[in-house]
């Protein structure tokens, strides 16, 4: 899979400068009819990147996009603001959560005012979306970071042909050094798309290869999404000194791992999810560079972009009464069609995109992109 190349379609170089669409947006402003982009707060540049493409496709499609997201990583805050987006009768609300549960009562109060409700990196509960937008298989992605690490931590670099698992299933095959420790640095505690990916890290981690090789126990820290935090949190596994790779998870995590390992004097790696614009700083950016002078030698994440535009899809399509996010119904978008499968809570999904590696090999031609 990670052979693939994706044809990301980056219309125009991004302005990464957070103008109107990145703060929260005036309460006051009409937004009667319009179709509401929430993530999980301000100031990050994924969220602002997925607004990008919602954005695009809502306007492209005759609708008026918002971009409304609270200043704190809270499920309270965005309680709030979804209350106010219901009263003033938004058509629809496209919502990357910050937990499983204190979303009832409000969703409820959308779902009765018809507004349609469609998760987005972040689940909502199967009881009031119509379905979600998952990046990429959960399992591809938990599985991926779990094999970068362990060859980060044997010091490989990333396989030409893409193929992780196998070279995983070699470099192990001959190991019979010290344990190998991960330490996962995520978001909060409760946030649903990146419990989901740890869950498969350690489904990954249950695997024979590992046994005896690799500790299943992965050490978890959370920085809530949140820069400050999520440094102190990175500072932390600096000074206890008991893992050999961090997997960071989210964009935040990375790029506040990255910084504290570059300053820090250790041998403690990084890999995870994370934006080339913000790991730039820490990273091979040159095919002649060794990748292991520098602190996050590869790492993996999708076209941010196009994930916003295909849940303005779903959201468009289910706000006009074309599509129900029941097993086996579809959307089109861009000559695509998105098919509606079973999600592991009980509520459906479709599958957005494919993840894609970065390294020493293409980080040159990201890192001003994405
Ligand atoms: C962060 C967010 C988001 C996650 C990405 C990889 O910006 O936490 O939920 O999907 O990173």
């Amino acid at each position: 899979m990670f052979k693939k190349i994706l044809t990301l379609a980056l219309a125009a170089i991004m302005a990464m400068t957070c103008l109107v669409a990145c703060s929260g947006g005036s309460s006051n402003e009409n937004v009667e009819g319009a179709h509401v982009f929430m993530f999980k707060s301000t100031g990050n540049a994924f969220g602002t990147l997925m607004y990008e493409g919602f954005e695009k496709t809502v306007k492209e499609a005759g609708g008026t996009p918002v971009f409304r997201s609270p200043a704190e990583t809270t499920v309270s805050a965005q309680v709030e603001m979804l209350d106010t987006l219901i009263t003033q009768k938004v058509a629809s609300i496209t919502i990357s959560t910050n937990g499983d549960v204190g979303y009832e009562e409000v969703f409820k109060r959308a779902q009765e005012a018809g507004i349609k409700i469609v998760s987005a990196d972040s689940l909502a509960s199967p009881d009031y979306r119509v379905t979600h937008v998952d990046q990429c298989s959960p399992e591809a992605i938990g599985s991926a970071l779990i094999q970068a690490a362990t060859l980060i931590a044997l010091g490989i670099d990333y396989p030409e042909d893409g193929n992780l698992e196998a070279a995983v299933q070699t470099a192990l095959a001959d190991y019979s050094g010290d344990e190998i420790k991960f330490g996962v640095l995520s978001a909060s505690i409760d946030t649903p798309v990146q419990n989901n990916w740890i869950a498969k890290m350690e489904d990954e981690l249950k695997k024979d290869i590992y046994q005896g090789k690799v500790n299943p126990a992965l050490d978890k820290k959370y920085g809530n999404d949140e820069p400050t935090e999520s440094t102190t949190q990175a500072n932390s596994f600096v000074a206890e000194n008991s893992v050999d790779v961090i997997i960071s998870p989210t964009t935040i995590g990375m790029a506040a791992a990255g910084q504290v390992l570059k300053t820090a004097n250790t041998d403690i790696k990084l890999t995870g999810l994370g934006l080339p614009s913000e790991m730039q700083g820490f990273m091979p950016l040159s095919p002649s560079d060794n990748a292991f002078d520098f602190v996050c030698p590869y790492m993996m994440l999708w076209d941010v972009i196009e994930l916003g535009s295909v849940a303005a899809a779903a959201s468009l399509a289910a706000q006009k009464g074309e599509y129900d996010g029941k097993i086996g119904s579809s959307f089109q978008f861009n000559g695509k069609t998105y098919t509606t499968v079973a999600a592991d809570d009980g509520g459906t999904r479709v599958i957005a995109l494919d993840p894609y590696v970065f390294y020493k090999g293409n980080m040159a031609e990201w890192k001003d992109k994405l």
